[in-house]
């Protein structure tokens, strides 16, 4: 899929304060906002037209906007997020994407998803059921997806603990190419994908970022790096330390659309 535009959450003062498992400290504010610049930079020299939006103090996770909505080229759906700090977070991306996408779906309780369990191949998606994403969110979305005539099946990570979303372990590359983690799940659905597997020490790179002609890897994993290259790609890579100390990486943080 070709992008066109991208929304953004600029991360706030109180970007320590957000949610982690990854037991790797606390992460600076300061300069998670200097590598966000480098990140949106990335983002316009891959073509992106950017809509930023300011730090918000009530959410310490709302940099990672892109678990609060899925967007489609046939429709965009609003999600609930998982964890209920992050509920607020929904309704400035609503009313932010609203101009762009005629109607938003939403995820209604008791179903929570965090987008960040979606991975679109090529108008097929994988949701991930997780500690974010549970069985009647997946299910609502696997049904709204299907009525904007997309196939969807459901992947059950929840036995994965390093991963907290899907895209953790997952990036699509086109051409029917998975990035994944080596315990990413093998399920029936994945059997026609060629799948790259990032070596163990590097899983954190398999939530790489494909946009338009070039893919987005964290900077420090050469492996994977190398075998992005390998399948003629052009690589940009980016410092996120300090996203990946709150769990995030490059594909949350920001939501992307045609
Ligand atoms: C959270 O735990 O919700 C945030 N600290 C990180 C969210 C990362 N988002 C993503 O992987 N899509």
């Amino acid at each position: 899929m070709h992008f066109t535009q991208a929304l953004l959450r600029l991360p706030g003062d109180n970007f320590a304060q957000g949610l982690t498992q990854s037991g790797e400290g606390a992460p600076d504010p300061a300069f998670a906002l200097a590598q966000h610049q480098h990140y949106r930079q990335a983002l316009e020299a891959a073509g992106l037209a950017l809509t930023v939006l300011p730090a918000d103090p009530r959410h310490p996770d709302g940099c990672f906007v892109e678990d609060t909505a899925l967007l489609t080229a046939r429709g965009a759906i609003l999600t609930r997020p998982g964890a209920p700090s992050r509920r607020g977070e929904v309704h400035a991306i609503e009313a932010a994407l609203g101009p762009s996408f005629a109607e938003l779906a939403r995820i209604d309780a008791p179903g929570t998803v965090d987008a960040g369990d979606v991975c679109e191949a090529d108008g097929h998606f994988l949701i991930g059921l997780s500690a974010r994403t549970n069985e009647a969110g997946a299910g609502q979305l696997a049904g709204l997806l299907g009525d904007l005539g997309y196939r969807a099946d459901i992947l059950d990570i929840r036995g994965i603990r390093a991963l907290l979303h899907l895209k953790s372990g997952v990036a699509f590359l086109g051409g029917g190419r998975l990035l994944t983690t080596t315990d990413f799940p093998r399920h029936p659905a994945l059997a026609a994908y060629e799948r790259i597997e990032v070596p163990a020490a590097e899983r954190y790179a398999a939530n790489a970022l494909c946009v338009n002609d070039r893919v987005l890897v964290a900077a420090g994993y050469p492996a994977t790096l190398a075998a992005i290259e390998s399948l003629g790609f052009e690589t940009v890579a980016l410092e996120v330390s300090e996203f990946r100390k709150l769990d995030g990486g490059l594909s949350c943080l920001s939501l992307r659309w045609q």
